[in-house]
């Protein structure tokens, strides 16, 4: 299954690269670029861990998100972790998603990290930029 994915480009924008730069920090330095309203008008993650939130653990490993679902509180962060040899990404949207992710994380190799605080109620759909036919239609839900 790897080689199918294999054709795919490998995005190299400039926002990828910073982020790579901030991927062992907490405060991820504000908004994404190209973030936009959501249909349903709930706020947009903005990055940066708020003072005293809780932190939720999601695990990859075997080529899945485990928890495939999680819903946390308001302004709590959720902390994915590479356990598996190769790279995964957390990337906000899906597959066909014609529309730029509102966050997504660098390549993380094994053990890792990315943390992202989600400050306000919505719901996020996420995948895996690498292993988009497996990897799909993750959610964190924020109450
Ligand atoms: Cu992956």
């Amino acid at each position: 299954m790897a080689r199918a994915e294999a054709a795919r480009p490998v995005r190299e924008t400039a926002w990828c690269v910073a982020a790579l730069v901030l991927a062992s920090c907490v405060d991820l330095g504000g908004a994404p670029p190209d973030a936009g309203p959501l249909p349903d008008g709930s706020g947009l993650p903005e990055g940066g861990a708020l003072d005293g939130g809780v932190v939720f653990d999601v695990a990859i490993a075997g080529l899945v998100f485990s928890p495939k679902e999680i819903e946390i509180p308001r302004g709590a962060t959720v902390r994915w972790t590479n356990y598996d040899a190769v790279p995964h990404t957390v990337t906000e949207g899906s597959p066909d998603s014609v529309t730029p992710p509102v966050f997504e994380s660098p390549y993380l190799s094994t053990l890792g990290v990315y943390e992202l605080a989600f400050p306000q109620p919505g719901e996020w759909r996420y995948y895996c930029f690498t292993h988009p036919l497996i990897m799909k239609d993750c959610f964190v839900r924020v109450r």
